[in-house]
């Protein structure tokens, strides 16, 4: 205890020194959250974390989330310094989609627009039409189908399922899934509805089709924290990384929250409903980086011009 108050000390002033802010994301732990608040930085989903990394004056933004959000953080914002607790933080949706094999996928459908969704590598954004994130994702989808567009869609073949059925499009999905997400179970999420026959079921759209099935709502993180303040139900089944409760306790502190079933629990399953990436994050981690400056993002510079445009339609089609 003694410890990881010496080490919030050090951060907050570490922070003030290097004028750099804290950018963290929903599922890291809730003590990193509660810094990032307490500091004037942002905890968000990986969209906003970019954006406010972008519009923020700091020149050096620390990142408390995956791989992939601190690259995007470098490519909005190529001047500034970006900084990781621990480069290794990764995600499997990335891990599943390599560069190379995803060039050779989009070479192979010459025909089809290219749309990736933000957990993905820059070289495999820098393939790409366009970047989505899961709160807009269905959206520009339903606007590329009603012109007649055929899709590429990768990586994570549950939320291209998810949004081929909503819109109708022609859709070729890549094969990956978020190894978190990919653990909730239908079956077993029907017999707790039954326990709690008044709660509401949230879903993050990277689970199984069975689980997307069952919701009341389907939606992008934000969206669901929005989900539980603005619903009138009192208790809540998430599907989503358990980090989440921080935000959405905060947001409505006498409702129930209950994490859906997952297919292991949580003492042998390492990832079920909590992602081992963010789990990287930590205190000392973070601490470590702002004193030493070691774990710089950096991203090739044509690399990052050409995932910058992909990025960019998206941001430009959001406002
Ligand atoms: O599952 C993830 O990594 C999510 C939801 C990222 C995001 O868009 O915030
Ligand atoms: Fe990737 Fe899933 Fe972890 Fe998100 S929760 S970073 S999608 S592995």
């Amino acid at each position: 205890a003694q410890e990881k108050i010496e080490l919030k000390d050090k951060i907050r002033r570490l922070l003030k020194e290097q004028q750099a802010v804290l950018v963290a994301h929903y599922y890291v732990d809730a003590e990193l959250q509660e810094l990032a608040e307490e500091t004037g930085g942002c905890v968000s989903d990986s969209l906003e974390m970019a954006r406010f990394g972008r519009d923020h004056a700091a020149q050096t933004l620390v990142v408390a989330g995956v791989r992939f959000m601190g690259e995007t953080a470098k490519i909005l914002s190529p001047q500034k310094r970006i900084l990781m607790p621990d480069l290794d933080a990764t995600c499997s949706l990335d891990l599943g989609c390599p560069a190379d094999e995803f060039a050779a996928f989009c070479d192979a459908h010459p025909d089809r627009t290219v749309v990736v969704y933000a957990n993905t590598s820059a070289a495999v954004k820098a393939r790409a039409d366009w970047m989505v994130t899961s709160s807009i994702g269905l959206d520009i989808v339903a606007h590329l189908h009603a012109q007649g567009k055929k899709i590429l869609w990768a990586p994570d073949k549950h939320l291209g399922d998810y949004i081929q059925k909503q819109t109708g499009a022609d859709m070729l999905l890549w094969q990956g899934s978020c190894l978190v997400h990919d653990e909730f179970k239908g079956v077993e999420l029907e017999l707790l509805r039954e326990e709690y026959p008044d709660a509401k079921i949230l879903v993050h759209p990277e689970s199984p089709a069975a689980v997307v099935a069952l919701a009341d709502v389907v939606g992008s993180t934000s969206q669901l924290i929005n989900a539980v303040k603005t619903l009138p139900a009192t208790t809540f089944i998430v599907a989503t990384d358990n980090g989440i409760l921080y935000k959405m306790q905060q947001a409505a502190p006498h409702k129930k929250l209950i994490i859906a079933p997952t297919a292991g629990n949580s003492a042998t399953c390492k990832s079920c409903a909590h992602c081992p990436w963010m789990a990287m994050n930590g205190l000392r981690n973070l601490a470590a980086v702002l004193e030493s400056g070691s774990n710089e993002v950096i991203v090739d510079t044509e690399i990052g011009t050409a995932a910058h445009l992909c990025i960019d339609r998206m941001l430009q089609f959001a406002a």
